[in-house]
């Protein structure tokens, strides 16, 4: 069974600019063949369908344990697929179903199934809106072909993540992709030492494989600063002991020593708590009544007034609500606007600028919109601000505590230089608006 821990496996930038063509793209690191549903549900019918356990426990505690650390990936393309969803001008209180408050985006939206059927949410699709289907699974029962298919799982996985890397230059679909890339990495990784401890037969001698350019990737830096491109992470209060038998050895890029962290899950970071769509009511059409029965069930439950539960509350942005006009007029501009991306001097060549109709949505948004005013220190309450809002049922300091016990250089490390990498790259795109929007500004929001 699995044990659900409502944390992040890692940071996630809270949502931007909506980006409904990069969502639908970004599916494909969910639903498609070599997407994460694929890679958990492979790792996790191998496991339930495992036989001569005891025999094989290094092999079985492998697959069992990477299977849970998928669950996260899962969370987090959703995560990102969902922040990109995620429109401030439609958090107003008030909406008119009659004015079409989704016409503007018919123009954008490569996936209406994002906006009828997802309320603004990821599906278990790929990138073409197909669903995520089981024959997607290998599983034959043959441990050797089983760990060969799941090397080569991996490999097809760190591919898509890079190509959709290169096609979407939103800033969750580029935190996303970059630390999964390197998790896949560390996949590969523990897949081909199985294969060899397993046979003999080196597969890491085609490493890297594919070649991807990970120090290229300043999303990929932080986890390759931090060493989790070489950690396997026990994702088990007690169980899995005995992956450190075929984790082991050096990485074979950079010779450093693989390592197996018992992972505590509590120094992850918490969930952004999304907020409310209303014009496809989502949580609900009158989002203020299914608050108000909560508070009453709250009360009659004896619990505190406050939510118990933890989140990253994201700043709402204010601004006018982009209209219908404005995007027609982004799409005849459209041609203009191509040189966007490679202007902004990102470091890898974006597909983004080969599609006119987002880019220029986009431009059109910066042209006629009033600016959105950045998140400020000011307006961001912290982690701690929330945690003692909601009544504090895990205090602070043991969390830190249980950090320096267990977990010596782990995620929690990075993610202040991940949130870092991707408010900075947020930074670059609204510079061009002329907000005073600073990196330290930022940062300092998120700490
Ligand atoms: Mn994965």
């Amino acid at each position: 069974m699995i044990l659900r821990i409502d944390r992040w496996l890692t940071e996630l930038p809270p949502p931007s600019d909506p980006d409904p063509e990069g969502a639908s793209i970004v599916q494909e690191l969910m639903g498609g063949k070599f997407g994460e549903m694929s890679t958990f549900l492979n790792y996790t019918f191998q496991s339930f369908n495992f036989r001569d356990r005891q025999k094989a426990r290094p092999f079985f505690d492998l697959i069992s344990n990477i299977a849970a650390e998928e669950f996260g990936h899962i969370e987090l393309v959703a995560a990102a697929i969902n922040s990109m969803l995620t429109d401030d001008a439609s958090v107003s209180d008030k909406v008119d179903p009659a004015n079409s408050p989704l016409l503007a985006l018919a123009g954008m939206a490569m996936n209406p199934h994002h906006f009828v059927n997802g309320g603004r949410g990821a599906l278990p699709q790929d990138s073409r809106g197909l669903p995520w289907t089981g024959d997607n699974v290998v599983s034959t029962g043959d441990l050797l072909f089983d760990l060969t298919h799941n090397y080569f799982l991996e490999t097809g996985a760190r591919s898509g993540k890079l190509r959709v890397y290169e096609a979407v230059d939103h800033p969750a679909a580029r935190a996303l992709t970059g630390y999964l890339l390197t998790r896949g990495g560390v996949h590969q990784v523990a897949y081909a030492r199985a294969v060899e401890n397993l046979t003999g037969t080196d597969l890491t001698k085609l490493f890297p494989g594919p070649r991807v350019p990970m120090m290229q990737i300043k999303e990929c830096r932080p986890y390759i600063d931090n060493g989790d491109y070489r950690r396997l992470y026990r994702f088990s209060p007690d169980d899995y002991r005995e992956l450190s038998a075929v984790f082991n050895g050096t990485h074979p890029e950079t010779g450093e020593q693989l390592e197996v962290v018992d992972e505590d899950p509590t120094v992850r970071p918490l969930p952004v708590d999304l907020p409310s769509q209303n014009d496809v009511f989502a949580p609900g059409y009158s989002t203020e009544e299914i608050r108000e029965i909560a508070d009453q069930l709250r009360k009659k439950a004896g619990l505190p007034d406050e939510p118990i539960g933890d989140v990253t509350p994201v700043p709402r942005r204010k601004g006018p609500k982009r209209s219908r006009s404005t995007v027609s007029t982004a799409t005849s501009r459209s041609a203009g606007s191509r040189k966007t991306s490679t202007a902004r001097g990102d470091s890898m060549p974006t597909a983004a600028a080969l599609r006119p109709g987002r880019e220029a949505t986009r431009r059109a948004s910066e042209q006629s919109d009033q600016p959105a005013p950045a998140p400020t220190s000011s307006e961001t309450p912290t982690k701690a601000e929330a945690r003692s809002r909601a009544g504090a049922s895990k205090p602070q300091a043991s969390a830190t505590t249980r950090k320096a016990k267990s977990t010596p250089k782990t995620a929690a490390k990075s993610t202040p230089k991940t949130a870092a990498k991707s408010s900075s790259q947020t930074t670059k795109k609204t510079a061009s608006k002329g907000t005073s929007r600073t990196s330290s500004t930022s940062k300092s929001s998120r700490k």
